[in-house]
């Protein structure tokens, strides 16, 4: 039988070469899908969340973990039942209209894709008609809004208006990020939740899904 640690080890340690060989090979070995994904994969990646949270990891390396883990995952689909497959909860995320910065909130994004949660990433520049749009149509639990412009800081809040305005509020839990905001600004416009990194953030999605 596979000793799944190694599979863990391998996603700390972001080794694209490595992963499918070893996937594959404990599915070979009769594994199930679901155990290589769960005890596996995602154990990795809860890994790499808390060393991001605490400085042990550097952006290059968690993307490289989370490549990893895309990778492991296409193999593992087509062998993975329903139920495994179901998701923890829909995240809808975007970089709030006006804002074209989006490579953190890729990252996010990713972490929480990795973590186990379906993710609907809309891009850069969203409007809160779009976001409201797209929460509708995926039956979403989560609304994640980035922003790394001072100046755009204001469309978060319009954006949580939007949404108490289309009666979805109390429906969605809303959580923001990016290097100008904090959890006192949080507070302020109303959000559920404020994450400082990618690591944190997948944290706190699993937390408000709980
Ligand atoms: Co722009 N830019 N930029 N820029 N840019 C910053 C943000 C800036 C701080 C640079 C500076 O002046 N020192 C500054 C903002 C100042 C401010 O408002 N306080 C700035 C500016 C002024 C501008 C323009 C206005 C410049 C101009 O045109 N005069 C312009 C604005 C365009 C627009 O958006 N309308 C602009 C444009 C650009 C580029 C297009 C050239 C490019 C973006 C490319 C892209 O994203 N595809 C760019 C870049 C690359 C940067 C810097 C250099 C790097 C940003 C980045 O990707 N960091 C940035 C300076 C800097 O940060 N050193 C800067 C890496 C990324 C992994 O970190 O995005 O912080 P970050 O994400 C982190 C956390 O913040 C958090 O987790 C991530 C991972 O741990 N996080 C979340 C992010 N979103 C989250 C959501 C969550 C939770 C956590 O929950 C939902």
């Amino acid at each position: 039988m596979t000793d799944l640690s190694v599979i863990t080890n391998t996603i700390i340690a972001g080794d694209r070469e490595k992963i499918c060989g070893l996937v594959q090979s404990a599915v070979d070995q009769g594994t199930k899908a679901g155990e290589i994904l769960n005890t596996g994969l995602i154990a990795g990646m809860d890994i790499v969340g808390e060393k991001m949270q605490n400085g042990d990891m550097f952006i290059p390396e968690v993307l490289m973990s989370a490549k990893c883990m895309s990778d492991a995952v296409e193999i593992l689909k087509p062998m993975l039942t329903e139920d495994e497959m179901s998701s923890s909860g829909h995240v809808v995320i975007g970089t709030v209209k006006g804002d074209l910065h989006d490579i953190g909130k890729n990252l996010v994004g990713m972490m929480i894709e990795s973590s186990g949660f379906e993710v609907t990433d809309l891009g850069p520049d969203i409007t809160p008609d779009a976001f409201i749009k797209t929460i509708q149509e995926k039956n979403a639990d989560i609304l994640a809004l980035s922003a790394l412009l001072t100046t755009t800081m204001p469309m978060m809040q319009q954006t949580i208006d939007a949404l108490v305005e289309s009666g979805l509020r109390d429906k969605v839990k809303v959580i923001i990020g990016g290097a100008p905001v904090n959890q006192d600004f949080a507070d302020k416009i109303g959000a559920d939740g404020y994450a400082p990194d990618a690591g944190s953030a997948s944290k706190l999605v699993k937390e408000l899904t709980a």
